[in-house]
């Protein structure tokens, strides 16, 4: 057994305990009410789901295991000479709760790319799509093709004990995280690169070698871009739209292929993360409806008030938890400080940071009026020469594999059962308040 996956073992067993021993003495104790917005209005912030990986605080951000993004940087191992973190040690941390050692890491980025070869299957499904299908379509085709290879399927099929759901989970989720950059770069030279691939190389990181594969740019830059980005997008703690999606399906004993599959069209929605792609389409359709890449404030202000008043949102605005700047956002700034000069569209990014909230405060409907994290990345990959933005959620997705396969293992290691909240009808609802009036 492999050193991840044996200290994996160990504490998810003894979590097991903890938490079976917490269901049983202290099962019915009331920790959490809910109100009737909450169940009309999409369950904002009802507690309902275990989730061990990361944490989202409304003003904090997010924290993985208790480390801040500002920390994570500081805290994980790094290429020679980086300056940003590598995800495979975020994916350390979000499975065993421990920062891992630089030679950890290194381990990790060998048997990530040990495991890194597509099957056939998967090539031929995507061959068998129009070039111009959209690249999330292809990457859920990509990944649910791979189904056929998942070791839970087939150890399932052949009378696996619930006791070791966690190990074949835990193979999955190694293999496909591995897979994911291949298949990504994949389709990313199959659709805008004329078919023509590049090889992976042994040498790099897992992230290093999906900037590589990508062949963008050779740029060093492109490469720590890719490490930060792919660190800073894997976990928003397990309500999210993605990671909520995995986790009800994973918890069907569905493998992480299909789980992690069905995330992926989740994420592919303009409300969530397909809205970094909608970030910069419509920065780009300001700059050419105006004409210039140096617009005023008093314009910029004029075409976020002309979106509103066509009943569109501001891509790239507010958020569903948080209530403060997102801390994805303010990352993605640093770098762009750090790492590039001069550059037009970053400088649009910020002029929209000061411009828009404001104007969506004054709405006064707009919970958070803040930028969240979709709100820069594009700004920063065009500056790299990845303005083909009908991608990017295929990066964001590469991503959060890190966050919702870290959580699967978790899920079949505690031995978490089918999820089934309960619906109820218009009619239910205005029978508890007519009942509440009449007390
Ligand atoms: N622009 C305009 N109006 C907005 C807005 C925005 N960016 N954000 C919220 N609102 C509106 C809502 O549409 C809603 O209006 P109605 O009452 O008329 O329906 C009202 O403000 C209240 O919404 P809220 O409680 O503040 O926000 P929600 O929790 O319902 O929704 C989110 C959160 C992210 C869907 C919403 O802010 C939004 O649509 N933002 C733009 C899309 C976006 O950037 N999504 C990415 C989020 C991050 C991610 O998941 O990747």
């Amino acid at each position: 057994m492999d050193k991840l996956k044996e200290k994996f073992r160990v504490k998810s067993a003894k979590l097991k305990q903890e938490v079976r021993e917490l269901r049983k003495t202290h099962g019915t104790a009331v920790v959490a009410d809910v109100n009737i917005a909450q169940i009309i209005g999409g369950m904002r912030g009802i507690k309902s789901m275990l989730w061990e990986t990361s944490e989202l605080d409304a003003n904090k951000g997010i924290t993985f295991r208790g480390h801040s993004i500002p920390q994570i940087k500081e805290i994980l191992p790094r290429t020679k000479g980086g300056k940003e973190p590598l995800p495979e040690g975020l994916f350390w941390l979000m499975l065993v709760d421990e920062v891992p050692t630089q030679a950890e890491v290194n381990w990790l980025s060998k048997e990530w790319y040990k495991r890194s070869k597509l099957p056939q299957i998967a090539l031929n499904a995507i061959a068998a799509l129009p070039v111009k299908t959209h690249p999330m379509t292809q990457f859920i085709i990509g990944i649910n093709s791979m189904q056929s290879t998942s070791v839970f399927a087939d150890r399932y099929s052949k009378g696996m004990s619930k006791n070791d759901y966690w190990d074949a989970t835990y193979e999955d989720s190694m293999n496909l995280i591995a897979r994911l950059p291949r298949l990504a770069a994949y389709i990313y030279r199959r659709v805008y690169c004329q078919g023509v691939h590049i090889a992976p190389n042994p040498k790099l990181d897992w992230a290093g070698n999906f900037a590589h594969m990508l062949g963008v740019n050779d740029h060093e830059d492109f490469k720590s871009l890719m490490r930060l980005y792919l660190t800073i997008h894997a976990d928003h703690e397990g309500g999210n739209a993605s990671a909520h999606t995995a986790h009800l399906v994973n918890s069907t004993l569905a493998d992480v292929y299909l789980s992690y599959g069905s995330a992926m069209s989740s994420l592919a929605g303009p409300l969530h993360g397909l809205a970094n792609q909608e970030v910069i389409k419509w920065i780009f359709d300001m700059t050419k409806k105006l004409k210039t890449t140096k617009p005023t404030d008093a314009q910029v202000k004029k075409y976020v008030n002309d979106t509103l008043k066509a009943g569109k949102v501001i891509p790239g605005y507010g958020h569903a938890v948080l209530r403060e700047p997102d801390p994805r956002f303010t990352a993605q700034r640093v770098f762009a400080e750090e790492y590039i000069q001069n550059d037009d569209y970053v400088k649009i990014v910020w002029q929209l940071f000061r411009v828009v909230p404001d104007i969506l405060g004054a709405l006064g409907k707009v919970k958070n009026p803040w930028p969240n994290v979709d709100a820069h990345s594009g700004a920063i990959l065009v500056h790299y020469g990845l303005k083909d933005y009908t991608y990017y959620t295929v990066l964001f997705g590469v991503s959060r594999a890190l966050g919702v396969l870290a959580a699967s293992c978790w899920s079949r290691a505690l031995g978490l059962p089918l999820e089934r909240p309960k619906s109820v009808n218009s009619e239910w609802l205005k029978t508890q308040v007519k009942n509440k009036k009449a007390k």
